[in-house]
């Protein structure tokens, strides 16, 4: 019997069951080697057998259990139709962590209905740790309801970030960092978005931005960091998208934009 309900609750548990199946493959394949690692866009951006691999298998798992719905994915794109929901999948995120055995990747899965993400998993593929969102149903770390951060000074945030695969990119997002790093308590890399917004969701760093992210990288981490309490949007007043992503608590959301948008850290490469 297809399943073609649009509640949220519904399609977490969909997306809860597909992530840690697809998870145990990426771990097992992570114990095996890594192996039939090629390069994207840049020598440095890799994609590994698993990450294929893994991403045919969530494909091949919701097209049984919802055959209706379309997905987009990192490795092969979207699905064509134009079914009310869309599943947006980044099947090992942390590809590099992956690759170095750093303990620092993890599935994310949401789906959207009508456009807006309405459900949310990322599931840690080394660790099992897993956070789980629906749309006004609040945040989790297993069973555990998340509140993020409070800060409201911005000079006393841990702020996490990221950094592009392109050399140039890295070196405007380096300049932006020479900048910014005196104006907060200090800066973390982990190395995946999906983990970093997650990590937000539950003030284990008080505020994440990175330029350059994919549907795919944050539409999941993107839910659990809202539901949480952080505001997550784009600068200038801009929704979150490719040219910037900042996820922070409501007081210093607005100052962090602003330094952000005065150090033009959505322009450049
Ligand atoms: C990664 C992102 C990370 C970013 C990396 C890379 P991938 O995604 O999660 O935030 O800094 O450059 O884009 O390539 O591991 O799926």
């Amino acid at each position: 019997m297809t399943d073609t309900t649009v509640d949220p609750a519904g399609l977490l548990a969909i997306a809860v069951t597909v992530a840690r199946e697809a998870a145990d493959t990426a771990r097992s394949m992570r114990a095996e080697g890594v192996s039939g690692v090629t390069t994207k866009s840049t020598d440095t951006d890799v994609v590994t057998a698993a990450d294929r691999a893994v991403e045919r298998q969530v494909v091949a798992a919701l097209g049984a259990l919802r055959p209706g719905d379309t997905v987009l994915g990192e490795e092969y794109g979207g699905t064509d139709g134009d079914a009310r929901v869309r599943w947006v999948v980044d099947p090992i995120d942390g590809t590099v962590n992956y690759l170095y055995g750093l303990p620092q990747y993890a599935v994310s899965l949401a789906a959207e209905v009508d456009g807006v993400a309405v459900a949310a998993v990322v599931r840690n593929a080394a660790t099992g740790d897993e956070w789980t969102a629906t749309l006004g149903g609040g945040a989790f770390r297993g069973k555990k309801r998340l509140a993020a951060s409070a800060q409201t000074d911005l000079a006393q945030a841990l702020v996490a970030t990221g950094f592009g695969y392109d050399a140039k990119r890295r070196a405007h997002q380096a300049e932006v960092l020479t900048r910014l790093i005196t104006r907060v308590r200090d800066i973390r890399r982990f190395g995946a978005a999906s983990l970093d917004l997650c990590l937000a969701a539950e003030g284990g760093v008080d505020a994440y931005f990175e330029k350059g992210l994919n549907p795919w990288d944050h539409a999941a981490g993107g839910l659990i960091a809202a539901e949480a309490g952080l505001v997550v949007g784009g600068l200038d007043g801009r929704p979150a998208g490719l040219d910037m992503l900042v996820a922070a608590p409501p007081a210093i959301f607005g100052p962090l934009a602003d330094l952000l948008s005065e150090f033009d850290a959505a322009g450049g490469p």
